[in-house]
Order: structure tokens, then C-alpha cells, then sequence
């Protein structure tokens, strides 16, 4: 039987999003885990590299305008400890701003390893690209078919993120279109395959969706700004509010992924509890008669 049947198919179509369970063993999980955690361990980040990515249209501003004015103190430092296949964030300093560099150093992230820090806390290879275990997942013959089952014929690697939501810290994402970040004409060229290496629960800050919500369009987008201005991005248009019922939480079992439309609307807690929710997310985009957008990162 295929990896993602007809059913899938369907429920992905209806509701922009669909769980596919048992994409990866549990041993598979534990080995990138521990593969992150070497990476984790060589990494240093300059300063100017320290910066934090959120989805909100108001931090995003914020950060890029205080950052033209230094602070005179943009100390930061982190520690991570690996014990018995528990990743856990010991201790950390806070950067309040953002530089020029911070915003050089996201917009050319798309074909590198890169850290962005959790809001609050806080490399160069393209993991699905240079790190042979991630590679071997991502190019992975069930994820094959199922980018052929949703129709895609030459689809190509957007970006790969490791999220590691850490226990008590890990922030909240607001709710947002991926479709505004990686933007192409026409839409509907864009899915979003977030793997969970760990279960994904209510407690440590499984995906929230709203059903159905891909259908709408996008409702802003962030856009790069003039060459030579600054900050380098912008966004173009609002995120519109949505009540609460209209998000229905989506636990998932580690090993599962799930594939997100481009456009569906999406969001995650704060994980308030003792443990950690990793993930391996990466975005395709059907590549055949798509217009990657200039504006985009
Ligand atoms: C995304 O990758 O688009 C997400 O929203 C991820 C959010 C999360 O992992 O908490």
C-alpha cells in the first residue's frame, strides 16, 4: 500500500493539511535527534548571527526598527546539554535586538545550516541538502511518493528547519500562511512536510489548523525591500485575527509527519511543559510553471 493513500489525498485537498503516520522509526527519530545535537554542540554563532525569526508582523517590525538604534549591551550566550537522548536548553542570555547583520544573516539562510533562537532565548549548509541523515529522509522514497501522490511532477527543496520548542521555553508561532514567507505565482505551488521526532502533543506545543483555510488566498506577505534600504524585509498586508474555535489541535505520534498546504492557517503554543517537541520541517514547491517570487527571502 502506497505511504499516502487516496484518503489522504482527499483529506489533505478538504482541510489543507493531512497526518501520515510511521514516516520514520523511532530509532530514525532518535538518530537525527542525536545528529542535531553534534551540530548543535560545534556550533558558534557570531553575534551579529544571534537573532530570533518570528511570525508576527508587529515583532518583526518592532525588532527591525529598534535594531538601527544598538543597544549597548547585546550579550548572549547558550548552552545546550544532550543527557540519555533528552536535548535540554541549560542556560542562556538574551539578545534584545537585531542588527543589519541579523537580517543579512536570515535573508541568506535559505541554503544553509542557521540558527534562529526562541524569542526571549535565542552555521552553513542547507541540512536537506549537506547533512547525509537529513538528506536521506527528505529524498526518502515514502516522501517521494508522496509528493507524486499530491500531484507533484519536478518539485524542489525550499528550505529545511530543525524546531526544537524546548521544554518551558519553546515559544508560541502565531498563526500564519506559510504562502506568506514563500510566496510564488500561482499559489497552491507550496507544502510544508514537519516531521515530528518526538511526540507532538496539546501539552508541549503541538500544530494548530483551521480546516479548510487554504482556499482563501493570503492575506500579507513579507517582501523584500529596495536594494540598499533597511530593514531588509517587510510585510505587505495584515495577518487577519481568528477566533480560537476555529483552530483544531493536531497531536501527533513521533515518527508521524505532517503535510501542510501552503496556504492553510496554522499556528503553535508555548510548550509550558517538561518536554521537548522536536521537529524536521521542510518545504517543497512544485517547480513546473511556478513563478518563485523575486520578493521573496
Ligand atoms: C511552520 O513550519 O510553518 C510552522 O508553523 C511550525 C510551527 C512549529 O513547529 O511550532
Amino acid at each position: 500500500m502506497d505511504f499516502m493513500t487516496d484518503q489522504d489525498v482527499q483529506k489533505f485537498m478538504e482541510d489543507g493539511y493531512v497526518v501520515l503516520d510511521g514516516l520514520l522509526t523511532s530509532w530514525e527519530c532518535e538518530e537525527l535527534r542525536q545528529r542535531m545535537a553534534e551540530i548543535v554542540e560545534r556550533m558558534d554563532v557570531p553575534e551579529h548571527c544571534r537573532t530570533t525569526f518570528s511570525t508576527n508582523h508587529d515583532e518583526q517590525l518592532k525588532t527591525q526598527v529598534t535594531s538601527r538604534n544598538p543597544p549597548a549591551q547585546r550579550e548572549m550566550s547558550i548552552k545546550l546539554r544532550y543527557d540519555n537522548g533528552v536535548m535540554s536548553l541549560v542556560s542562556v542570555s538574551v539578545p534584545l535586538f537585531v542588527t543589519q547583520g541579523n537580517a543579512d544573516y536570515f535573508i541568506t539562510s535559505g541554503d544553509k545550516i542557521r540558527f534562529f533562537f526562541e524569542k526571549g532565548v535565542f552555521d552553513d549548509k542547507a541540512l536537506h541538502a549537506f547533512e547525509p541523515l537529513y538528506k536521506k529522509v527528505t529524498h526518502s522514497p515514502k516522501i517521494q511518493g508522496a509528493a507524486k501522490k499530491m500531484g507533484l511532477v519536478s518539485p524542489v527543496v525550499l528550505q529545511s528547519m530543525f524546531i526544537f520548542k524546548q521544554p518551558g521555553f519553546g515559544g508560541e508561532v502565531t498563526p500564519h500562511q506559510d504562502a506568506t514567507f514563500l510566496y510564488t505565482e500561482p499559489l497552491g505551488r507550496v507544502v510544508g512536510l514537519w516531521i515530528a521526532l518526538e511526540d507532538a502533543t496539546v501539552n508541549n506545543g503541538c500544530l494548530w489548523f483551521i480546516p479548510g483555510s487554504h482556499n482563501g488566498g493570503i492575506s500579507r506577505r513579507m517582501v523584500r525591500t529596495p536594494p540598499g534600504s533597511f530593514p531588509l524585509t517587510d510585510f505587505a498586508g495584515r495577518e487577519q485575527s481568528y477566533a480560537d474555535e476555529q483552530f483544531v489541535a493536531v497531536p501527533v505520534k513521533k515518527g508521524s509527519v505532517v503535510l501542510i498546504h501552503g496556504e492553510v492557517v496554522h499556528r503553535s503554543a508555548q510548550n509550558t511543559s517538561e518536554d521537548s517537541r522536536h521537529v524536521y520541517t521542510f518545504h517543497l514547491m512544485e517547480s513546473q510553471n511556478t513563478r518563485w517570487s523575486p520578493d521573496n527571502w
